[in-house]
Parts: structure tokens; C-alpha cells; sequence
């Protein structure tokens, strides 16, 4: 006898966005309209991703970013693809990109009623493309100050991460995934390639508050401060009642390893080393949406000594030493940084 089985409900990126904007009152459509554009755009990011060893998309692109890194074409790719889609999106005022010294004003007649500021790496790891490992996208979206009015300058940048209305991440991996937070818990996307959307697959994800992952470039170890130092032996010696000896694992790939973190339990690393005094992740691009997903999966993130969402930007590019992860691991790391390296 035939039995009809129940379908099983699946829940698209756009229709997840759409059941959940009530959440915000006093939004009319507006961030889900902007991060419906973010999530077109990495589609088409994912695929030139997906085929980068076919086309002839692979290499330098013969010129260096602001900071002074090899630009790969696919950076370039990347950030053309998340720049129009803000742009023809019509949600967007400006844009502050890892990959540009300055912020792009959004000048379109579509964008003229536009409430909102965004934060982007385009594509982070991207020395990992031409060896096929996991590469990413962060994002990171404020909402203008309501008193501001005229020319969008620096000052609507010049925010805490607090501020932030909406942070996420996408993950070009063995699967690609769209994850983020608009400050009510975080949620993950898988992109299903044979109906080209992302669909709900990691719904309330949450980080475990302890775990038993070190991700750090221990290639640095003589130029890390003496409470890092002290945190890698701590992870190194045996302690059966705290499942120590940890695993070390880094990627190099500060997207791929926050996720498998975030998912597995455990903490990220990038202190100040003697090549960066201040670090070598950006505050706004990198450091400020991770924090907010991290904290609102129920993890911690810091500079070593404070909360990561409450430093005060002070320029666009702006870097910052960063512990990310399982609430438990940060906390023993910033003990130790407090006890050694005051
Ligand atoms: P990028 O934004 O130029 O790609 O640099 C950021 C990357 C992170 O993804 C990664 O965690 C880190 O740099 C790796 O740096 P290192 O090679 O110094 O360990
Ligand atoms: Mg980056």
C-alpha cells in the first residue's frame, strides 16, 4: 500500500528573513531586503569560488590592497559582486571594504532613503584560494544615526560593535554556508547548488562553552605576548579532568576556523606578534561581526583584556589583537593575559 510520508518543511534564507522580521517592529523591510541582497551576491561569489581552478580567474592580480597584500582576482571578484548588489539594493548608503582605502558613498537614486552602513570583507583567507581550502565573506551591517543627515562620511563608521543590527558570515567550504545574527541567536544556511538557495540547516546554533581546539599561528610563538605564551602551554599539558592536552588545529582561514569552533567548541587566536604590535585582524571587518555572532551563540570575544564590541573604532582599517570562541577558553586566555602580560 502506498503511504504518503510527510514532506519535511524546508525553510529558504529569503523566507526565514521575511517570518522574522516582526522581530523589528520598527523596521519596514529594509535590513531584509539588505540582506537578501548579501545573499544573491554570495551566491554568485560561491560559484566563481566553486569553479576558480577552471576559469581563468586563479592568481595575483598584479596589484596590492590598501594594506599593502596581494590582491587575488577573486578578492577583486568578490568585492565587486557584494559593492553592486548594496548598490542596486537600494538599502545601502556606503560601504567600507577590507579591499578599499576608502568608504564607497552610494550614490543612486534608489538608495536616497537608505538607513543603512556596511562593513564588509569580501573575501577573507584568500591566500588559501589557489590551494582549494576554505575561504569566507564577513559583513557586518549599523544603521545610520538618526541626527546624521548630508554626505555619509567616516564618523557613520566610527561605531562600537554594539551598534551593530546585523553581523554574519558566509563560508566557502566542503558545502557553502550563509550564517548570521541580527541579535536574536544565530542562525546557519546551507546553500543547496540543485535549487540555488540557501536553506535553514543549523537553526539557534550555539557554541559549546568549553572545547578542546587551540587555533593560533604558532609560527609566531617568540613574538606573542607572555600571557599567550603561558595559554599555549596551559593547552598543551596533560590533564585528564580537563580533556588537556587540547588539538591544535588553524586553517589560516579566520572564517573556517570561527566556524568549526563555533561548532565544535573552542577558541581563536590572533594576539599582537612582533610583524603586527596591534594584531592583524581588522575591527570592523573581521573582529566586530564575529563577536557579535559569537556572543549571541552564547560564546565570548576579546581583545585580551576587554570586550572586543565595546573598543572604539578610530579608523576604518583599524586592527585589533583577537580570543574568539568557547566562552570558557576565552575567559582562561584573558586570565592569563591579565596575570602575565598587563
Ligand atoms: P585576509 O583578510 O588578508 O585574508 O587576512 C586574514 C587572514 C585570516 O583569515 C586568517 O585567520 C589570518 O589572516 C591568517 O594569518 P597568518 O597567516 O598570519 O596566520
Ligand atoms: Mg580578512
Amino acid at each position: 500500500m502506498f503511504t504518503h510520508k510527510p514532506l519535511r518543511r524546508f525553510i529558504t534564507l529569503g523566507q526565514f528573513i521575511i517570518e522574522r522580521q516582526s522581530d523589528f517592529p520598527f523596521a519596514k523591510g529594509e535590513l531584509s531586503r539588505l540582506l537578501r541582497d548579501i545573499g544573491i551576491a554570495a551566491k554568485l561569489v560561491n560559484r566563481e569560488v566553486n569553479k576558480a581552478g577552471l576559469a581563468d580567474i586563479l592568481g595575483d592580480m598584479g596589484e596590492t590592497n590598501v594594506q599593502g597584500e596581494d590582491q587575488k582576482k577573486l578578492d577583486v571578484y568578490a568585492n565587486e559582486q557584494f559593492i553592486n548588489a548594496l548598490r542596486s539594493g537600494g538599502e545601502c548608503l556606503a560601504v567600507a571594504s577590507e579591499e578599499n582605502e576608502d568608504l564607497i558613498e552610494i550614490e543612486s537614486p534608489v538608495s536616497k532613503n537608505a538607513k543603512y552602513v556596511v562593513c564588509i570583507d569580501p573575501l577573507d583567507g584568500s591566500s588559501n584560494i589557489d590551494v582549494n581550502v576554505s575561504i569566507g565573506t564577513i559583513f557586518s551591517i549599523y544603521r545610520r544615526k538618526a541626527d546624521r543627515n548630508g554626505a555619509t562620511t567616516i564618523d557613520d563608521f566610527m561605531i562600537k560593535g554594539t551598534e551593530q543590527v546585523a553581523a554574519g558570515y558566509v563560508i566557502y567550504g566542503s558545502s557553502t554556508m550563509l550564517v548570521y545574527t541580527t541579535g536574536k541567536g544565530v542562525n546557519g544556511f546551507t546553500l543547496d547548488p540543485s535549487i540555488g538557495e540557501f536553506c535553514l540547516s543549523h537553526p539557534d546554533m550555539k557554541i559549546p562553552e568549553d572545547g578542546v581546539i587551540y587555533s593560533i599561528n604558532e609560527g609566531n610563538y617568540t613574538h606573542f605576548p607572555e600571557g599567550v605564551k603561558k595559554y599555549i602551554k596551559y593547552c598543551q599539558e596533560d590533564d585528564k579532568s580537563t580533556s588537556r592536552p587540547y588539538s591544535s588545529r588553524y586553517i589560516g582561514s579566520l572564517v573556517a576556523d570561527f566556524h568549526r569552533n563555533m561548532i565544535k567548541g573552542g577558541v581563536y587566536i590572533y594576539p599582537s606578534t612582533g610583524k603586527s604590535p596591534k594584531g592583524k585582524l581588522r575591527l570592523l571587518y573581521e573582529a566586530n561581526p564575529l563577536a557579535f555572532i559569537a556572543e549571541q551563540a552564547g560564546g565570548k570575544a576579546s581583545n585580551g583584556f576587554d570586550r572586543i564590541l565595546e573598543v572604539q573604532p578610530e579608523s576604518l582599517h583599524q586592527r585589533v589583537p583577537l580570543f574568539i570562541g568557547s566562552k570558557n577558553m576565552v575567559e582562561k586566555a584573558e586570565e592569563l593575559m591579565r596575570t602575565h602580560s598587563v
